[in-house]
């Protein structure tokens, strides 16, 4: 008798190593659960061995039942210690892979900006929309009328040499200036006028570094009873001192085929003179042409390059510069 409860004692004991041994080189929550099961479960081994305890000593049965309690609870007590230690270890782990290293350089969001034209025209526009222009655009491709023949061009006037503009083949030509849009302004609508016309020109010039065969214009147009020179003279001092601040400026007499009176207008920038605009009183045969009656109505117009402008607004040497796509140069407005 004595011989069998040491029997089921040392079973026991050697189901105790067995699960202390297996619980020890579990790494997986997962794995320890299915170890609880089968060391402590109903279909475990504790019970079987429990099962030949009816062949025992009466006397001998609570001793090896409280045995049996023993290695349960020890196996339970590793099981617990187990899968803490599993748990904390999957929490350290979780916390290593989700750092955030705030010391890591950022990713950069490459961040659009405007083209120097772009912002330069939009500059010019927003001072004369509040002096209470209106802006208009209009088409690329011209007409020899509306390009020439409107704006008082004379029939042989140089300009619409073949040299100096670029004409398509069906007879038409692209715009050598904004001026056209004007034309077509004021057929559509009636005085009183304020107008500001941006927009792509083309000449058939050879590129250089202050030349360009495209370029920007920009052309105002003011028709009203009783406009004079020094109603022109007034607006573009004012224009000019919104975009270049105090400076000095001057008028001196020119010719445009359009207007009469004539005038180029400087600006004293960096204690030299620069050349920024064109401008005069609108001549009355423009204003036939249109149908306006030039007894009732007088006007002024002024046009400049767009390029040029920003050229000087920003110190650029070379016109090809805006057009080279350059991110390095555009990159600096
Ligand atoms: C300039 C200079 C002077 C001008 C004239 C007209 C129009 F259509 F009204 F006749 N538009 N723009 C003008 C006048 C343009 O550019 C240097």
């Amino acid at each position: 008798m004595a011989a069998q409860s040491n029997e089921l004692e040392s079973q026991l004991d050697a189901i105790r190593q067995e699960a202390t041994h297996t619980i020890a080189q579990t790494t997986t929550l997962d794995q320890l659960e299915q170890l609880r099961v089968k060391y402590l479960g109903k279909k475990g081994p504790i019970p079987q061995v429990l099962g030949g305890m009816g062949k025992l000593d009466p006397a001998e049965r609570p001793r090896i039942g409280a045995r049996a309690n023993e290695v349960k609870e020890a196996i339970q007590i590793e099981i617990d210690q187990k899968k803490a230690a599993l748990q904390t270890a999957a929490i350290a782990a979780q916390l290593e892979s989700e750092t955030i290293d705030v010391t890591m350089p950022g990713v950069g969001r490459p961040q659009g900006r405007l083209h120097p034209l772009n912002s330069t025209t939009d500059q010019v526009l927003d001072i004369f929309v509040g002096l209470g222009y209106m802006v208009a655009e209009g088409p690329e491709m011209e007409t020899d009328y509306y390009n020439f023949e409107a704006l008082n061009f004379l029939p042989d006037h140089p300009a619409r040499d073949m040299q100096d503009t670029l004409y398509l083949p069906d007879g038409n030509l692209l715009r050598t200036h904004t001026s056209p849009v004007q034309i077509r302004y004021m057929e559509a609508n009636d005085p009183p006028i304020r107008v500001a016309v941006p927009g792509r020109t083309y000449r058939r010039d050879t590129v250089d570094a202050t030349h360009s065969a495209v370029f920007h214009q920009i052309e105002i147009l003011a028709i009203d009873e009783g406009l004079t020179f020094t109603d022109l003279k007034g607006t573009i001092k004012v224009f000019l001192q919104e975009l270049f601040g105090e400076v000095e400026i001057r008028f001196r007499p020119s010719f445009f085929p359009f207007t009469e009176p004539s005038a180029e207008v400087d600006v004293k920038w960096k204690g030299r003179w620069l050349e920024i605009l064109g401008c005069g009183m609108v001549d009355p045969n423009v204003l036939k042409a249109v149908g306006y009656d030039p007894e009732v109505y007088t006007g002024f117009a002024a046009g400049f390059g767009v390029e040029r402008l920003a050229m000087v607004l920003h110190q650029i040497d070379d016109i090809r510069r805006l057009y080279s796509s350059d991110l390095r140069f555009l990159k600096q407005f």
